[in-house]
């Protein structure tokens, strides 16, 4: 007779007893396929695995209890149910409550077709892979670990969500917020080192004035607490002689980007109207630095981006398309395509063109200008990386304007209290 089948299906990112109880236990019923979520699976729910698909394969396929893995690429577990009709299905008995509940109902009806049984073992107590993963968070990361975690969300994800970040504190924000709406599960996959903003905290113009040393400084803070990737903002990296000595400490530093902008002369905020003094560089003098920053890096994971300016000092698209192409060739590992219109026409009509390019690179757009643009828009027209620039520093300087006027008018601070954290919230934000 032929041997019956239990379907198990697992992240199986970091495992324990729990699991190898569940599989044990499936073993005992029939051969066990084990439908193993894809990386894009699990990062629809939660963050992206540590170990990927083909590592976490590997793992699991060499577990005596196992007999076949096959991928499962949707939470839902149907598609695989319908091609596998397993006799069983294995899960612990956790889900019959909380997010997985509607899963869990759609199981058993498909299974109620081929009169198939779900099994669910008590639920291992006491042991949880989040409970493990948020001891590892607390433990920190290494820089390694970090630099490679950009490129891996660039492959796992429709599109690399980065808000900015300028220390600690909103590198916290980023770092913690998470949101679960609906089916979705919403976090910013990392943070943006903005020179704008790096200089506005600092009081100084977005021009250079505060030197990397300061800002590097600043950005080991930000790194010091948090976990996940920082793409930073190089401006145009200075002189070609100093590019490999700043690469080399991001990455030390773990960096998982230097984003480096084709301008030169004197910095000036690419979103002022007036770009009159404003220089682009030559292509073959810039493709020197990319490839110097190339040369200089050690990890393959590190990323060197290539910022076009062309739109922002009034060329068009062939010569933004020109660069992207002469920047890929150098080196370039994503393209920042940049642009101050109040809509993504232009980005969009290079995008168009670039992603049919043999030279084709990941890329990235910073809609400050035209933020009606939503991510579904970007991801439809072939980016990968969504950076929001500013909007941390922009959202904290009128609520700091505003209650220091509250307190000069009222002469005391009583009437600006509902406005501010509480005392008692503000001394224990931090544990
Ligand atoms: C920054 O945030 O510093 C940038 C983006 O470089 S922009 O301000 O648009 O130039
Ligand atoms: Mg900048």
């Amino acid at each position: 007779m032929k041997k019956k089948i239990a379907y198990v299906a697992l992240s199986a990112d970091i495992l324990h007893e729990g699991h190898i109880n569940i599989l044990k236990t499936a073993s005992k019923l029939g051969n066990v396929v084990v439908g193993l979520l894809t990386d894009e699976a699990i990062s629809t729910y939660k963050k992206i695995p540590y170990l990927d698909f083909k590592q976490r394969k590997t793992v699991i396929q060499n577990i005596k209890y196992v007999t076949k893995v096959i991928p499962q690429k949707t939470l839902d577990y149907v598609p695989n149910l319908k091609y596998i009709k397993p006799d069983f299905v294995v899960h612990g008995d956790d889900w019959k409550t909380g997010i997985q509940k509607k899963t869990r109902g759609k199981v058993i009806k498909i299974l109620k077709k081929w009169s198939g049984k779900l099994v669910e073992p008590k639920y291992t107590k006491n042991i949880s892979s989040s409970k493990i993963k948020e001891k590892i968070y607390e433990a920190g990361i290494s820089p390694e670990n970090r630099v490679s975690r950009l490129k891996r969300l660039i492959n796992v994800k429709k599109i690399v969500r980065i808000l900015e970040s300028h220390n600690s504190l909103t590198g916290l924000i980023i770092e913690n917020l998470k949101i679960n709406k609906k089916k979705e599960y919403l976090e910013f996959d990392g943070m943006w080192s903005s020179s704008l903003t790096d200089s506005l905290t600092r009081g100084k113009p977005d021009n250079q004035a505060v030197d990397y040393s300061t800002r590097i400084s600043g950005l080991n803070e930000i790194l010091d607490v948090t976990t996940k990737p920082l793409i930073f903002d190089a401006d145009n990296g200075g002189r070609l002689e100093h590019i490999s000595y700043l690469v080399k400490t991001l990455e030390r530093a773990g960096v998982s980007a230097v984003v480096f902008e084709d301008k030169i002369g004197l910095k000036k905020n690419s979103l002022f109207e007036d770009q009159k003094k404003t220089k682009q560089d030559l292509i073959k003098n810039f493709c020197k630095k990319i490839t110097k920053a190339k040369n200089a890096k050690i990890s393959d994971d590190l990323m060197i981006v290539a910022r076009i300016e062309s739109f922002i000092l009034g060329k068009g698209l062939s010569d933004a398309i020109k660069r992207a192409e002469a920047y890929s060739k150098a080196g370039a590992d994503a393209i920042l395509i940049h642009s101050k219109e109040k809509n993504p026409k232009e980005i969009f009509s290079f995008s168009k063109k670039f992603n049919k390019s043999k030279f084709k690179k990941p890329l990235i757009a910073v809609p400050s200008t035209y933020s009606k643009t939503s991510e579904t828009m970007l991801i439809k027209n072939g980016f990968k990386i969504v950076i929001y620039a500013n909007h941390l520093l922009r959202a904290s300087y009128p609520a700091m304007q505003d209650v220091a006027k509250k307190i000069l008018l009222s002469k005391r601070s009583f009437e600006v209290e509902k406005k501010i954290s509480p005392i008692k919230e503000i001394i224990s934000l931090i544990k």
